[in-house]
């Protein structure tokens, strides 16, 4: 009897929990909410990297620990003359595709410089986006558009050693994509390999990303060729759903 009565009170609290939620809908009847969500590659399972992320060349490997945190991609024989951060060229992810109706409004990195051979001070981080023209093996014909921030490249350097693994000087980047825009941006630059097409409409290249990067850099500049010691962690994209 009294187990009985326990459960009828059991119940009896969840219907008043449901009727305040109800209530609570109700209220905001009419209201829609914002809900902003980040997807996060954080590199921790091994095997997993959505999108492909590279630093271009053909020798990044992964560093178990010391990201930030935990597990990150590397790569410490890079010879050129502007890092990029991106995703894999015809590698479809959450970080592609169309920006205007997922509502994204950011895209973010986590990045360390472990050595450059050369000086890189005044060098500020530039988000690149491109729209492979339905040919993701054929680069010369990708167009789309970049931001030069004000955000400046990592620090170069370590800031020690535990047993054998560096302490990376990570700074996380998150830089605003405005994809629901009519026209090309503030700030934006277009940019065109083959120069068949200098501009492109911002509307189109946002229904259709096929590449991400982020360049410690400017693109236009002509920087001295160095060799680089690189590391990322976090690739982020940021949406805003209605709900
Ligand atoms: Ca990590
Ligand atoms: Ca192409
Ligand atoms: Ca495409």
């Amino acid at each position: 009897m009294i187990k009985k009565l326990a459960g009828f009170m059991w119940e009896a609290v969840v219907w008043s929990l449901a009727v305040v939620c109800l209530a609570g809908a109700l209220a905001g009847w009419g209201h829609a909410a914002e809900v902003q969500s980040t997807y996060t590659e954080t590199f921790e399972t091994p095997g997993s990297n959505e999108g492909g992320w590279t630093w271009g060349g053909d020798t990044d490997y992964f560093v178990e620990s010391n990201g930030n945190p935990g597990r990150y991609l590397r790569d410490s024989g890079l010879v050129t003359f502007t890092p990029r951060a991106s995703t894999s060229f015809g590698v479809a992810s959450v970080f592609t595709g169309d920006y205007y109706q997922r509502n994204v409004v950011s895209v973010g990195i986590d990045m360390a410089i472990p050595y450059v051979s050369g000086g890189v001070s005044g060098r500020t981080v530039t988000l690149i986006l491109l729209n492979d023209n339905d040919t993701p093996a054929d680069l010369s014909d990708d167009w789309g558009a970049f931001k030069v921030t004000e955000l400046p490249i990592p620090p170069t350097g370590v800031a020690g050693i535990t047993g054998s693994t560096d302490i990376l000087q990570w700074i996380r980047y998150d830089i605003d994509v405005p994809s629901s825009s009519s026209a090309l941006p503030e700030g934006w630059t277009w940019f065109s390999r083959g120069y068949a097409r200098r501009s492109g409409p911002w509307g189109r290249l946002m229904r259709d990303v096929d590449h991400v990067g982020f360049i410690l850099g400017d693109p236009v500049p002509r920087y001295p060729l160095l060799a680089w010691d690189v590391a990322m962690d976090n690739p982020r994209i940021t949406t805003i759903s209605v709900q």
